[in-house]
């Protein structure tokens, strides 16, 4: 046992990683969305369904909410039902992608009208937050344009910034803006927040309650992403993760999939700075669509692959690292690195949920349940939740 296992294991007991509700509901791609047997028809259900990857794993205390995807007539209910489950509702994503008015832009739109009905919502999401109790308000703007000569770029970002103070003004004391940024699409031309920098900037302008989100499929191919995660700790305005995977462009596939180095990396960054736990300050979210695997399984494994990174970073031997660097030791301290990379963590985490009462084995625990066919049985009619691709 090395020296770092104890307070792995205990760093792992208390984490918390958000589920999506989205990821309950069926997804696709702009080709084609198919239909999985069983699916939430209202977020009610989703919920239900996000409990299920609670209560085997333990490690997935929260679920994001998405409007209008989870409108419902009574927020406070919705929570009171999250909690009867084990588990709260946490960020509140806002939609501005999915109206036609937005055909050209939400928040960065060259007409006042436009602007104004996308900030109402942004408003709304905020009334949300007050009734559920969250505390972030995750902003996704999908604006941008598509030729050369469209729209003025400064003009733009003008406009954002404008939206922009007027949310933050409507803040309570204790929620913040979570801005995150995308690299491109659905614009190919310009992106109004295409990368860190500009989200960054924007959120110091704005004062403290605003911080970055990292989405990881966000990115260039080849993008230092852990270089990303430093400097924004560093800088106190790392907000949170969107966790996936990537092989070409916003692949959403489950995180550690593509690339469990990557998040390695990731994890090694937050482990340094021990801002794993949930007091952290950082809200650490799946942000997945499961198109072609089963959902509540496809949520687990992607929890256990954000486990296994975390337990690998945890188990990094900090003072060697120090000490290999300061020697100037290239390969020393990446052989630190590298040896907890290379440790197989899977029997440590079945430890630390059998300590936790929980099956060492979450899927094999969650396919013996039955809950699979419970759902499928009983959730004949209605209409399917899914993201209307
Ligand atoms: C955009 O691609 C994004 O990552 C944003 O986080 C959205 O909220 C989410 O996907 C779901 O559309
Ligand atoms: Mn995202």
């Amino acid at each position: 046992m090395s020296d770092r296992t104890p307070y792995a294991k205990q760093v792992l007991a208390g984490q918390s990683i958000e589920m999506p509700s989205w990821a309950f509901g069926n997804s696709g791609t702009r080709f084609k969305v198919f239909a999985q047997q069983g699916v939430p028809r209202d977020p009610y259900e989703k919920l239900a369904d996000a409990a299920q990857v609670q209560k085997y794993t333990g490690a997935a205390g929260s679920v994001a909410l998405h409007i209008p995807w989870d409108r419902v007539e009574d927020y406070a209910d919705l929570a009171r039902h999250a909690a009867d489950l084990n588990v709260r509702i946490g960020t509140i994503n806002s939609n501005t992608f999915q109206d036609d008015d937005y055909m050209l832009g939400s928040v960065c739109h060259p007409d006042k009208k436009i602007r104004r009905k996308a900030t109402d919502h942004l408003l709304e999401c905020v009334d949300i937050m007050d009734a559920t109790g969250s505390t972030d308000l995750k902003l996704w703007f999908a604006d941008g344009t598509n030729y050369p000569g469209q729209d003025s770029i400064a003009g733009r970002q003008d406009r954002l910034a404008d939206v922009l103070a007027e949310v933050y003004e409507r803040l309570g004391d204790h929620q913040r803006i979570l801005l995150e940024y995308k690299l491109f699409e659905p614009s190919f031309y310009t992106t109004d927040v295409p990368d860190w920098g500009t989200a960054y900037a924007h959120c110091l302008k704005l004062g403290p309650r605003a911080q970055v989100v990292i989405d990881t499929g966000h990115h260039a191919p080849g993008t230092n992403i852990e270089f990303i995660v430093a400097f924004l700790l560093r800088e106190g305005r790392l907000g949170g993760f969107d966790f996936n995977s990537r092989f070409y462009a916003d692949d959403d596939l489950m995180v550690g999939a593509a690339d469990p180095f990557q998040l390695f990396r990731i994890m090694h960054e937050l482990a340094l700075r021990e801002v794993i736990g949930p007091d952290s300050g950082i809200a650490y979210m799946l942000d997945q669509c499961h198109n072609i695997e089963p959902k509540i399984p496809g949520q687990i494994r992607s929890i256990m692959n954000v486990q296994e990174a975390t337990a690998k970073a945890l188990l990094v031997d900090h003072d060697a690292l120090a000490a290999a660097q300061a020697a100037g030791d290239v390969l020393g301290a990446n052989a630190v690195l590298m040896d907890a990379y290379n440790t197989d963590v899977r029997p440590l985490l079945a430890e630390v949920r059998t300590e936790q009462g929980l099956d060492p084995d979450p899927l094999a625990a969650y396919a013996a349940s039955g809950y699979a066919e419970e759902i499928k049985a009983a959730r004949v009619g209605g209409s399917q939740a899914g993201w209307g691709a």
